[in-house]
């Protein structure tokens, strides 16, 4: 597998890294929400904000753990009122995303955040479609939507949510269950992800963020996830990760989001270098780059300068976003052999 990554100069890591096309499977739309459209919306939509300025805003992004950031990302996406304002704030990432040579994106978005303060889920989902559509044509980013239930939440919201979705169901591939973990365990949700099955959507979950790998047992077994979202409590549990290697179920895992939510004290102790070591499909994705310091190829750049890694993890770890993304095998092959080519050619350059 790794012999067919070339030699690679370590001076070359950070133009490696930002050129390598890759997947970024892990990025809820309203966590990319800049503190400079946040007011330009506010503005736009005479909407009222408990903040003086951006400064002031962005001086709030001190986070001590998952809650306390939740409370601030639904306060922020409260200025999201028309179509055109998710298809700005979409725009917007995918242009960060296409910046960092991110070649497909899957996109989660949190319909519950929106309906429940009177905004309709055609307006959330066609303005985000619009958006990706648009990126698709004029840029050549690939992007897909991911419905995301609020596990705060009810199930039984969860199912209206889903029922009120099903008219838009060939604009989103998928569903996600996100927010406050500890106390809300997958088993919750165990209807919904079978309606969603049923209706032939791929399945993610969350879990082992801040809660147990019991969560991660569950989201496996009770939900039947095909990825795992964040995922780095799995080292507490030997047998998980010898599951987690054997049939080689993805991690989307978000390390400066897990250094700015405190679930590590040091980017430098992060366990991802060691998950990839042990045979576990982890991968490098931003979460909600506007709060968490940086858009994908800032974590990478960030984790491999804090680590260590080089050029082989570099390359295994692209690799697994394609592989783990949820488009045909042909694409995959496609965007694989861009990714041998791009290493090729920084090889070359020594
Ligand atoms: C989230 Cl970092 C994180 N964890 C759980 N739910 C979320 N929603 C947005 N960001
Ligand atoms: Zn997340």
């Amino acid at each position: 597998m790794n012999h067919s990554v070339p030699q690679i100069e370590a001076s070359s890591l950070p133009q490696l890294l930002r050129a390598m096309p890759k997947a970024e499977l892990h990025m809820h739309i309203e966590g990319s929400l800049e503190p400079e459209l946040i007011f330009a919306l506010a503005e736009r939509n005479s909407v009222k904000l408990p903040y003086a300025s951006v400064e002031a805003l962005r001086a709030a992004y001190a986070f001590t753990d998952l809650q306390s950031f939740l409370d601030i990302y639904y306060a922020g996406a409260s200025v999201l009122l028309h179509e055109q304002d998710f298809y700005d704030m979409a725009r917007a990432y995918l242009n960060r995303a296409v910046a960092d040579n991110v070649v497909h994106t899957e996109i989660f978005f949190d319909p519950q955040t929106h309906t429940e303060r009177g905004v309709s889920m055609e307006t959330v989902i066609n303005g985000l479609y619009r958006a990706c559509r648009d990126a698709q044509i004029e840029q050549g980013i690939s992007a897909s939507l991911i419905l995301s239930f609020l596990r705060h939440l009810s199930e039984e919201s969860a199912l209206q949510t889903l029922e009120a979705a099903l008219p838009l169901r060939d604009r989103f591939i998928g569903v996600g269950l996100d927010s406050s973990e500890v106390g809300n365990p997958p088993e919750k949700f165990a209807r919904v992800f079978a309606r969603s099955r049923e209706l032939g959507l791929h399945l993610v979950a969350h879990a082992g963020e801040e809660g147990p790998p019991a969560y991660i047992w569950g989201a496996l077994d009770t939900l039947g996830v095909e990825r795992i979202d964040h995922g780095v409590q799995s080292e507490k549990d030997e047998q998980l990760m010898q599951r987690l290697v054997k049939e080689q179920i993805p991690l989307t895992v978000c390390p400066l989001s897990n250094l700015k939510l405190c679930v590590v004290d040091d980017l430098a102790d992060h366990n991802l270098p060691r998950l990839l070591k042990a045979g576990l499909k982890v991968m490098i994705n931003s979460d909600d780059p506007a709060y968490f310091g940086g858009y994908v190829n800032e974590n990478y750049t960030q984790l491999f300068a804090a680590t260590g890694m080089g050029a082989l993890e570099a390359y295994q770890l692209a690799r697994n976003s394609l592989e783990a993304s949820f488009v045909s095998d042909a694409q995959k092959a496609e965007w694989i052999a861009r990714l041998d080519e791009t290493f090729a050619q920084f090889a070359a350059k020594v």
